[in-house]
Parts: C-alpha cells; structure tokens; sequence
C-alpha cells in the first residue's frame, strides 16, 4: 500500500474556537482543507505511532466522508489501530468513554455540535487526548500554528472502510476496529446509576418522561439505555432517529430550539420528566412538569442530592463551573465543604482539575453538565442522574427545585444571546467594555452598586498556565452580576452572549419568572453595554 504526499498549502482561520475547528460545510468541502488541519493534529503531537486513536463523530453530513479521509490519513502517519463507531457515529461523551476505557492516545470527534447540519449547515473537527478530554489551548495552538505552515500531507492509497459491520480489517501496518458506538458507554452509565431503582420508578405506572434526540446522536444510545434497559415505552422517545441534517432542526437543547419538547412539557396533561440532549449528545436541557431547570440550578441540585446515587455516594471532592455559570453551586459547595472552582467558557479547562481529582462535577451555563466519569460534559448521565434522584426521592423535579431554592436560595439566572451580529460592531462593544469594565467600581445603577469590574482572566491551578479576556464581569456589591463576552463556537458573524444573574434567598420571592426577576438587570446591562446601538438589534435572538 502507497503513502501519498500530496502538496498543499495553508488556509487561514484554522485556528480552534471554544470546542475545536467549526465552520461551514462548504469550507470544509475546499480541496485540502479536512486534510491539512488532520495533518496539523498529528504534526503537533508526539509519540503516537503504533497506538491507538478513537475516530467518530455525531453522524452529520460530511461525517462519513471525514472518517475515511481520517483513517487513511492515520495509516499513513502511523497510527497502530484505529477504533471508530459502527457508521462513523460517536456521541462525543462516547468518543471520551472508550479514549479512557481502552487507554487509546487520542480521538478526533467529528462534530459542531448544536449547530444545524447539512450541505448548508456546520461541521466541525476537534482533537481529544489520552485522558478523554478536548485537548488543552497549549495543543490547539501548536495545531494552529502547523496549520499555518504546513506544505503537504500523507495520505494513504487505499480503498474506503467497511464501517457499517462491527470487526477488525487490517490495512498495511494498522488495524480499523468498527465497534458497536453505545454499549460500552451504557455500561459506564450503569455502574454510576442505580438502574433497578430507576425502572421500578418507569414500570410502576406513576411516572411519566419524554427524551427528546433532537434525530441527532443520541437517539441510538437513548433507545438502548432508556427504551431497552430501563423500559421506557417508545412513545417516551421523541426524534430517534438521527439524521445527517438533524431533520433541519437546531439540534441545541434549550427553550428556543427544543420547542416541541418544551411544548410537551408545558402543555395538558405533561409528562413528569422531560429532557434532551444536543447535536453530539453532550449537553441536556432538564425540565420537570411545567418547570425549567437552568443548566447552573441543575449543577447545583445534582451536586446537593450526588450522595444518593451509587457513583457519587463516595462525596464530591470539589465542583467546577464556568465563570458565567450561575454561583447556585457555589452555595452547596459551601455547605458541603468542599472547594468551588471558577473556570473559564470551554470543557477543556476543566481537564485538570478532574484529572487531579480536585473536581468530581462541573458544570456550565451552556447545557453542559458532567463529572469524572469521563472529561466531557455528557447529556445522558445528567438525563439519567436526574432519573435517579427521581426514583430514590420519590418527589416532582418542581418540588426538588423549590426545596432547594428554600434551603439555598435561588440564583435568578438567564442568558441573552444576539446571534450572527456584525463581528466589528461586537468587537468594539466588548474593547469598549474592557477599557470601562475597571473604572465602574463604586458607580450606582438604581439599587445596585458595582464592587467589580474586569476582564476574567483565569490561572490554572495545576499547570499555571494563564487565559485572559474570558469575558467582562461587572459585579455589584449584593452578588448580582452581568457577564458579556463573545461566544467561540459560532460560525456566522458574531455571538453575542449576555449572562445575568441575581441572588434571591426569601423563598417568598423566587417564583417569579427569571425574566421578570432580572429586570433591573437586564436595563442595567443595555445602559452600560449599550447593546442594541452595537449590535444593531433590538432584542436577543434566544434567551435561556
Ligand atoms: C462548547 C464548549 C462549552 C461551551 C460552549 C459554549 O460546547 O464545549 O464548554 O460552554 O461551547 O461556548 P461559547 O459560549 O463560546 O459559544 P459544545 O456543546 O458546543 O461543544
């Protein structure tokens, strides 16, 4: 079997934004373009020749050309053996489970996430390492760095893979292994969740779900954890069936995107539990009957109720969360007695701290939960630790909110997002910002009066390497705050995501819609920001 070396040379903008390499389907069909940026992951890694690296990704169009193209580049740098889901298909918290289990060097995950698929949707590519996780910034800026020198790749000349048949075919010195993409993850679930208890809960009639797969990855892996070990009905499924262009749908498990979930649940006679996953099964929206949980609320309630499932029941050693995550886990960190870390936007930087065993739980903002058990944040085990709690507390997801907010307060939170604006106008809003953030202290704004202003920058605790410009804070002396910063995973113009938060601790007063309850806020940030002359819009495109 022939390598082939074939000339390229750089494209720009190959640089990894908060979750890998996201851009247009069209952009990645440019001759060379998949290539040189694979050819960049393997440049900038070491030691990797004879090992093993995990390939797959959440099933949309382009996916299964990529993975051929991946795998006949793997043969020709080296690789020993290549494990890939049966169809090229990996939920990302998978992709993370079998990095681990089968001590592979490293994955590529083919995905962008919640963003739309199709010809005329996203795709994206983004390089994990040895302990499961997204490679830290040190490896995706060297990737960016051989992207932008880089004169050919390797390639070998071979015919596609068989990937549609579990089992091993052997081509030069590398081995292809298909597997099945859901068992050994729901293996993984069911040795952390107490699985008798959760079925008793679905088979005794009195209990009610709705999952919804958005026909994205996790339509396979609900139906086998779900349907066929925990014997939900299909009717508790919805959108099962993935497909390359999610349906057409926004496969982003929030209010706006999973309307149909959400209507369900909101609607007469709901269900007592409904959920759903993202595009690569990483992220979960949780709702109760006519109730919302946030992504921050939801952190905070797994992390006060962890002790009454199997894999948690050792106590927690600390917990993460993202510096816009709202500080409701802070407050049961606190009463646990264990240590809160604030991290920047992005998975990654919770590497670490899982590794060092600082962090047993994080969580963010943006749908993202997950814990030790892998370095992804993982849509399905926050579904079924919520089904957990469920089964052992025997009580609403309504009344396990409210007890939490009497016993901890409520942290009113929500998330203002002005899609696709113009990058120059967001740009300046937030140099503007930056040069202000430091000089507001002391200012008053009706009741509230700002203690802080800045831009977070972030030291890591392990390796102490630093990030800066992780979005501006402005925080007033009750605890309030407004964060503003760019989001790194669009890929049209500019996202512009404002975060508010206000602590609430008389249970009289937390049952006000969040909205209503951020009002002061919500004018405070359009009077110091000046959000609509910058983007140019008049309200936020998706609130959460
Ligand atoms: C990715 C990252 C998350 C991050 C989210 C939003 O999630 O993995 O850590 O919170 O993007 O990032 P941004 O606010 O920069 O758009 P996913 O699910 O898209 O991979």
């Amino acid at each position: 079997m022939n390598t082939l070396e074939i000339k390229t040379s750089p494209f720009s903008g190959q640089r990894p934004g908060t979750s890998g390499l996201r851009k247009k389907v069209s952009v990645f069909q440019q001759a060379n373009y998949l290539e040189n940026f694979v050819q960049s992951i393997f440049d900038s890694l070491e030691g990797y020749q004879g090992k093993t690296l995990v390939v797959g990704g959440d099933g949309r169009y382009y996916n299964r050309h990529a993975v051929q193209v991946i795998l006949r580049m793997a043969i020709a740098s080296g690789f020993g053996r290549v494990i890939v889901g049966r169809g090229g298909l990996l939920s990302t918290p998978a992709v993370s489970c079998i990095i681990r289990k089968f001590k592979a060097f490293g994955g590529i995950v083919l995905s962008a996430s919640h963003n739309p698929a199709g010809a005329d949707g996203d795709f994206g590519i983004k390089y994990n390492i040895a302990n499961g996780g997204p490679a830290p910034e040190i490896i995706t800026e060297a990737i960016y760095a051989k992207s932008q020198q880089i004169k050919q790749y390797l390639i070998a000349d071979c015919r596609d893979f068989e990937l549609d048949t579990p089992g091993e075919q052997q081509t030069g010195t590398m081995v292809v292994e298909v597997i099945d993409p859901v068992s050994d993850y729901a293996e993984l679930m069911q040795h952390l969740f107490d699985f008798d208890r959760i079925k008793s809960l679905i088979d005794s009639g009195l209990f009610t779900m709705r999952f919804d797969a958005m026909h994205a990855i996790t339509g396979p892996y609900a139906v086998e954890i779900l349907e066929h070990r925990l014997g939900a009905g299909p009717d508790a499924l919805m959108n099962a069936i993935p497909k390359e262009d999610f349906g057409g749908g926004h496969p982003d498990p929030n209010l706006v995107y999973a309307r149909d979930l959400v209507d369900v649940l909101f609607g007469s006679q709901a269900p007592d539990f409904g959920a759903a996953s993202d595009g690569d099964g990483d992220r979960n929206m949780i709702l109760g009957h006519h109730c919302f949980i946030t992504p921050s609320d939801s952190l905070a309630v797994l992390a006060a109720n962890a002790h009454l499932t199997p894999g948690y029941r050792r106590g927690l050693a600390g917990i993460a969360r993202s510096m816009p995550t709202s500080q409701a886990a802070d407050r049961v960190a606190d009463h646990l007695g264990i240590e809160l870390y604030e991290t920047p936007t992005g998975w990654k930087f919770f590497g670490n701290l899982l590794d060092a065993g600082k962090a047993t739980l994080c969580g963010e903002e943006s749908f993202g939960t997950g814990s030790d058990h892998l370095r992804e944040k993982d849509g399905l085990w926050a579904v079924l630790f919520w089904l957990n709690l469920l089964a052992v507390r025997k009580e609403s997801v309504q009344t396990i909110i409210n007890a939490h907010w009497h016993h901890f307060g409520r942290n009113y939170y929500s998330r203002h997002d002005y899609e696709s604006v113009s990058a120059d106008g967001a740009g300046e809003l937030m140099e503007v910002l930056r040069k202000s953030a430091g000089s507001l202290k002391g200012k008053r704004y009706g009741e509230y009066e700002v203690a802080l202003g800045d831009d977070f920058s972030y030291t890591d605790p392990i390796d102490g390497s630093i990030s800066e410009r992780q979005g501006i804070r402005i925080v007033f002396t009750d605890g309030s705050r407004i964060v503003l910063r760019l989001s790194g995973t669009g890929t049209e113009g500019a996202t512009l995501r404002l975060y508010l938060e206000r602590y609430e601790s008389n249970p009289q007063r937390q049952s006000l819609d969040a909205q209503d309850g951020l009002a002061d806020l919500i004018r405070i940030a359009e009077e110091i920001a000046q959000i609509r002359h910058y983007t140019k819009r008049k309200a936020p495109t998706v609130i959460t």
